[in-house]
């Protein structure tokens, strides 16, 4: 029988990434929407890390399938590690993205190449039915561009700039995104764990 995994995210961006980074497993990812979990979830947590657990934790109360849960962020270098684990709600949870990225550019205003590094960040925690949780990171490097660009990802990619490809993020097809993401990165280390116990 395949097993279920419920993925305690409401993000719409990252379940897209998600189901295309674990589609070679054979699991079933649901939603907490299509598993029919509704909860809300504080994240209260320091670190990306601990947030991560919250997630899981939280929605393992509503369900005995494997809980797997994201929680991510940018941490700019000049702003000292802004927006961080307030990715989310950093200028308003309901700020549309091409403002906060306008904002971020404009904080960024006049600062040269080596002071505009950034980073994402993926922690991802699992929740397994005996009660065991296990948690990965993952990271991925770039720069703060000076303007947004690409239609691709979601959030703050169209100002992460990658040297290496001299493409922002949302210029990336999604392929090559969850190849070399935070998250693509964080998952594929959680899959190698969940291989060795389902
Ligand atoms: P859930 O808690 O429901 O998973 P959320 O959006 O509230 O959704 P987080 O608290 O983990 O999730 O916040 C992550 C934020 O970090 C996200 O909303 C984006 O602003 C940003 N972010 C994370 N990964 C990103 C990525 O791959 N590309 C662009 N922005 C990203």
């Amino acid at each position: 029988m395949t097993k279920r995994i419920v993925f305690a995210t409401e993000n719409a961006g990252k379940i897209r990434e998600i189901k295309a980074i674990l589609a070679d497993m054979d699991v079933e990812v649901l939603t907490m929407k299509e598993a029919g979990i509704a909860v809300d979830i504080e994240e209260n947590g320091k670190t990306f890390t601990e947030n991560a657990i919250i997630k899981v934790k939280t929605v393992a109360e509503y369900t005995d399938a494997i809980v797997l849960g994201d929680d991510s962020g940018l941490e700019i270098d000049y702003l000292n590690g802004e927006p961080g684990v307030y990715s989310a709600r950093y200028m308003g949870h309901d700020t549309p993205y091409e403002i906060k990225n306008q904002k971020l550019i404009e904080k960024l205003a006049g600062v040269p190449d080596d002071k505009r590094t950034a980073r994402f960040v993926c922690a991802i925690a699992a929740a397994m039915p005996d009660g065991e949780v296990l948690t990965t990171t993952g990271i991925m490097e770039g720069i703060i561009g000076y303007e947004s660009r690409g239609e691709g990802g979601f959030g703050y990619d169209p100002i992460f700039f990658l040297p290496e490809y001299g493409k922002s993020s949302a210029e990336l097809t999604a392929e090559q995104k969850n190849e070399v993401s935070h998250r693509g990165k964080a998952l594929r280390a959680m899959q190698v764990e969940l291989l060795k116990r389902i």
